[in-house]
């Protein structure tokens, strides 16, 4: 079938908007018509050529929504007309990764996810005769895509496509990262470096925890009033701060954050959000997604005085069972989406929501087909 794209064609070039060429669902697959879909960094990393998984040309977008429009053979799971968000952490329930209960991260696609294709290493998408990958087993900026059925979370019938979408990263990640990875407790002190569309939501996430104090710490100060409005307690603006921000931050947490978690994607940051936590206990949680070739570093007393360096990929939560729960979550009013989403684009107009990113004026822009 033909559908309407948003192709990138090289690295840190501006998207196209095209008709592209979409072979239907082969087994164990899932035709679906995306309605919404959520621009997240991440996109912004990618198509920045930062990526050292890149790909090109490439359909990007991964927070999305939609409708189930046709199924493989051997799909059992989902049926025509049901509501579904995608998910690039798919929850295969037989793997080696998700029988361990220990991690989130299902293995039993990931390989052929990495290099832009199905699991049958074929991509169904192509421009005439010219091969279009997938991104991370998504490619939501497309008005039709195909998915495994194992990378679908069903959702209810009533939840508004263009909010719950930000359930396919962003929401999920935040929250996620406090209450499945940190495993923040009450009273707790929180930093939270970067409050854009991942950290609002992870101090949204620190706030349904019951912590103390709430630190936010960002470049940008348009960001305050929003925080606030999700449950921020202080401000600290690192180009405010006279003399040393890690001691800064220590001084406001009463001797160190009981948890901190970096969401920019900076290693200079990863190491002041390490090195601000608390002595003996405190847990520094990496979000943030940082370009090829960079590391991280901080003195191994950092670690031996017990300070715990800590990961997460998409909050550390299994799609199809939490996704569901996290859309009810929304529509019984426990969490908020639609403050966040400052922005709504026709998928013609994509291209302003990477510039909207890029000034900082956005927290998250979402693109309707
Ligand atoms: P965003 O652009 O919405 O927000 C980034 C925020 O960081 C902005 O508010 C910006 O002002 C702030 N910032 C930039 N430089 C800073 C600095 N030096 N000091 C303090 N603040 C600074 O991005 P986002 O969509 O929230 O994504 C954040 C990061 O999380 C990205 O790296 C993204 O790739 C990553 N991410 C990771 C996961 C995961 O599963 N691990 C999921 C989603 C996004
Ligand atoms: N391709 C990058 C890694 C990017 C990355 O870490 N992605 C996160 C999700 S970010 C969503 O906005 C993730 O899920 N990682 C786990 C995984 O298996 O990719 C690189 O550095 O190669
Ligand atoms: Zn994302």
């Amino acid at each position: 079938m033909k559908v309407k794209a948003a192709v990138a064609y090289a690295a840190g070039k501006p998207l196209e908007v095209t008709t592209v060429d979409l072979d239907g669902p082969r087994a164990g697959e899932v035709l679906v018509e995306i309605k919404a879909t959520g621009i997240c960094h991440t996109d912004e990393f990618t198509r920045s050529g930062a990526d050292p998984e890149g790909l090109f040309p490439v359909i990007f977008g991964h927070e999305g929504a939609g409708v189930v429009v046709d199924v493989g053979p051997g799909v059992t799971t989902l049926k025509k007309g049901d509501h579904v968000i995608p998910l690039y952490t798919p929850e295969c329930r037989q793997c080696k990764s998700c029988l361990s209960r220990k991690t989130n991260l299902c293995t039993q696609i990931r390989a052929t996810q990495g290099k832009g294709v199905m699991p049958d290493g074929t991509s169904r998408f192509s421009i005439g005769k010219e091969m279009i990958h997938h991104y991370m087993g998504c490619s939501t900026f497309s008005n039709f895509t195909v998915l495994p059925e194992i990378a679908l979370a069903k959702i209810r019938e009533d939840a508004p496509f263009d909010k719950v979408c930000y359930i396919g990263c962003g929401v999920t990640t935040g929250i996620g990262a406090v209450i499945n990875t940190a495993k923040v407790e009450p009273g707790a002190n929180v930093v939270v470096f970067g409050l854009g569309g991942i950290g609002l939501n992870v101090i949204q996430g620190a706030r349904l925890a019951g912590a103390n104090k709430i630190v936010g710490v960002d470049i940008n100060p348009g960001r305050v009033k929003l925080a606030e409005a999700f449950g921020m307690t202080h401000f600290v603006n690192p180009k405010e701060v006279g003399g040393d921000l890690v001691a800064h931050l220590v001084n406001v947490t009463d001797g160190g954050a009981d948890y901190s978690f970096e969401c920019v994607g900076n290693v200079d940051l990863m190491r002041q959000a390490l090195e601000c936590c608390h002595r003996g206990w405190g847990v520094s949680v990496i979000i943030g997604v940082a370009g090829a070739g960079q590391e991280i570093k901080t003195r191994p007393f950092q670690l031996v005085t017990g300070r715990v360096w800590k990961g997460t990929a998409f909050g550390g939560a299994r799609g199809r069972t939490d996704v569901p729960k996290i859309v009810d979550w929304y529509m019984d009013g426990k969490i908020k989406i639609d403050e966040l989403i400052t922005h709504q684009m026709p998928i013609e107009r994509i291209n302003d929501a990477f510039d909207l990113m890029h000034k900082g004026e956005s927290i998250r822009s979402v693109a309707i087909f």
